[in-house]
Parts: structure tokens; C-alpha cells; sequence
């Protein structure tokens, strides 16, 4: 029987020590591509964004997501996840009534002209990406969208917003209002999950992450990595006893619960600070598969958090406790799917 020094040093003979690679992407095996180590290692960067105003140029935007995008090269992320409407203000706050005002914060194609930079310059470092923008479709509908990019710069996936907060019309009661129900549809596409960049990516954004059918559809489908960006005010607009403390913790304790029950690595990207006036939480976070906090931004502004997301350590609780085919109980959820209010129980009489 060889003992353990022996066998260590004949085990790094046949596989060698995985590295990260000094640029462009990840960690690699004496030039390998990514997709073909033996450890499905993916460096993730979460680009959390501060403020952007009313008056700030999609270029001026974009500007700033390249920066960010070079310090994730120079670290050797593989992916950069930015945040929810990642190109604009978080226009939802405002009433509008004029079509074309509102249209005016809508992308009509992807890559548009300002984000093909983007898309060119992340390609030129091999790293993937994703983040949200208002989608405007040839036939007039509008979502909230949000895609994800291949480390060659092709889309590989869309993702439209399915849960979506506040309210239609203006509303008096509100501090602020949260128009998200009259700017967009609901997302039509469901919660599909991409084969990519070596592992099994999913998209949800902003509120969403509150939702635990949003976690375990995807979980359903085995996805290792789910990549979101939100915009959440650091106040509750009808309850102001409700600011940023108790904002945070319900945003980590749906993060991690996500996490946890799907055996999921879950990268959440903020647009934080103050815009115009309307301060939005940091507090972008990077969550593994077991529900622990690996990585969380520091300040309200542009920020890069990265962490090495190994895939491979989703396997041990997708294969254990939340080994869903020999455990779930389908015959008893029905009501998650046939109904959406609460129906309670009769009254006692
Ligand atoms: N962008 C977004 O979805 N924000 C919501 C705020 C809800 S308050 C109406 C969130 O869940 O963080």
C-alpha cells in the first residue's frame, strides 16, 4: 500500500495542479480551455454598479462597465454578472404617460450600437456576461430582460422579468412609486437554463430572488450557476420603518434560502446609491451551494467582487438532501401551480 505522500505525488503526476490563468479567463490547465478542466472552476466577477442619474448617456453607462469588465479580465474572471436595468436609471420610479418618453428608455436590439463595445471587448478577453435591460420588441412589447453571453460574445440566452413589483398607475400613498406593472409584461419565456461556459447558467432578476418557485423551477432543470441584478430602494415605500437593514436581510435571506434548498451557486449584482435622489441598496453578493455568503460588495458604488464558483460543488447536495427525484412529493404541491391567492380554511363555526 503506497502511502499518502506517494500516492499525492502520483495523483499530481496524472492531474495537474489547476491554476488560474494570469488574463482572459479562468482557470486553465497548461492552455486548456475551461470547459475541459478537470474542476469546473468558474471565476465569477460581480460588477455592482452605484448610481446612475436621469441625465447619464447609455455611453457614459457603458463606460463604466468596461472599466469594470477590465478589472474582471485582470483578475481572471471567466464571467462578469452586472445588475437589472444595468444601462439606465431605474426609470420604473417615474410616472410617465407620453409612449414615447417611456420608449425612450428601451433598447430596440442587442448589441445595440452603444453596448457593442461591450460585447467586442469581452470577447477580446474571453469572459462571458450578463445583464439586464428594457427590451423593446419588433412587435411593439416591453419587457425587462436581462441575457446572457458566451465567452466568444454570442447570446446564448434571455430572460424576461415573470415577477414584477409595485403597481400600474400612480399612486398617492407611496413615498415614491414603483411603476414596473405599467411599463412591462410579465416575462414569457419561463425560467429556462443554458448549457454554458462549462456549466448549467440561469437568469432571474430583482424580485424574482424573493420567489422560491423561481429557485427550484431552474433547480429542476440542474442549475449550478443562477446570475441576477436588482434595483431595491433601501426604503419600503409603504412602510418607512422599513429601510435599509431589514432590505438587506430579506435580500441575503432569499439569496442564501435559494442557494441552500437548490444546491445552486446564486451571484446577485446591485445597482446601488443614490440616484436622483432615491437611494438603492449595495450589498451584491456571491452565495454557494450550501447557502453560505462567499463574497459581498463593500460600498455603494462600482465594485467588483469575484469568487472561484467550482460547479462540481453542487453535485453533493443535488445528490443528498435535495436529491429532488427520490425525495420531492409532487402529489402533494399541487396548489403551488393551480392557484395563486391564499384560499384559507373555512371558518369554525
Ligand atoms: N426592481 C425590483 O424588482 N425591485 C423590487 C422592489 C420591490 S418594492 C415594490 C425588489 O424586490 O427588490
Amino acid at each position: 500500500m503506497p502511502s499518502p505522500v506517494v500516492l499525492a505525488a502520483a495523483i499530481e503526476i496524472v492531474m495537474p495542479v489547476l491554476r488560474p490563468a494570469d488574463r482572459s479567463g479562468g482557470w486553465r490547465r497548461d492552455g486548456v480551455p475551461q470547459e475541459d478542466a478537470l474542476t469546473r472552476m468558474l471565476r465569477v466577477g460581480a460588477a455592482q454598479m452605484g448610481p446612475i442619474h436621469k441625465a447619464d448617456s447609455r455611453q457614459a453607462v457603458v463606460g463604466r462597465m468596461l472599466g469594470l469588465l477590465d478589472r474582471a479580465s485582470e483578475r481572471g474572471c471567466s464571467l462578469v454578472v452586472y445588475p437589472e436595468l444595468a444601462l439606465t436609471t431605474f426609470f420604473p420610479r417615474w410616472y410617465m404617460t407620453d409612449q414615447a418618453e417611456v420608449d425612450s428608455w428601451f433598447e430596440d436590439e442587442m448589441p445595440s450600437a452603444a453596448t457593442r463595445p461591450l460585447f467586442e471587448r469581452a470577447a477580446r478577453h474571453r469572459i462571458g456576461l450578463s445583464f439586464g435591460y428594457a427590451e423593446r420588441t419588433p412587435e411593439g412589447r416591453h419587457f425587462n430582460t436581462s441575457i446572457l453571453v458566451d465567452r466568444h460574445g454570442a447570446i446564448v440566452g434571455k430572460y424576461r422579468k415573470v415577477h414584477l413589483p409595485g403597481h400600474a398607475e400612480f399612486d398617492p400613498q407611496r413615498r415614491f412609486q414603483h411603476l414596473e406593472k405599467r411599463y412591462f409584461e410579465p416575462g414569457d419565456f419561463g425560467f429556462p437554463v443554458w448549457r454554458t461556459m462549462g456549466g448549467i447558467l440561469g437568469m432571474c432578476i430583482c424580485n424574482d430572488r424573493r420567489w422560491p418557485e423561481t429557485y427550484r423551477v431552474m433547480g429542476l432543470q440542474g442549475v449550478e450557476l443562477i446570475v441576477l441584478g436588482y434595483n431595491t430602494p433601501s426604503v419600503n415605500s409603504q412602510r418607512s420603518a422599513e429601510g435599509p437593514e431589514q432590505r438587506l436581510f430579506h435580500h441575503r435571506l432569499s439569496l442564501q434560502a435559494g442557494a441552500y434548498q437548490n444546491s445552486t451557486w446564486v451571484v446577485a449584482v446591485a445597482k446601488a446609491g443614490v440616484e436622483d435622489g432615491h437611494p438603492l441598496i449595495a450589498g451584491s453578493v456571491i452565495v454557494g451551494p450550501d447557502g453560505a455568503i462567499v463574497a459581498e460588495s463593500a460600498t455603494e458604488g462600482d465594485e467588483l467582487i469575484v469568487a472561484d464558483c467550482n460547479l462540481d460543488a453542487t453535485v453533493f447536495g443535488k445528490q443528498t438532501i435535495f436529491d429532488f427525484g427520490r425525495h420531492r412529493r409532487i402529489e402533494h404541491y399541487g396548489r403551488i401551480t393551480s392557484q395563486t391567492g391564499i384560499i384559507p380554511p373555512p371558518e369554525a363555526r
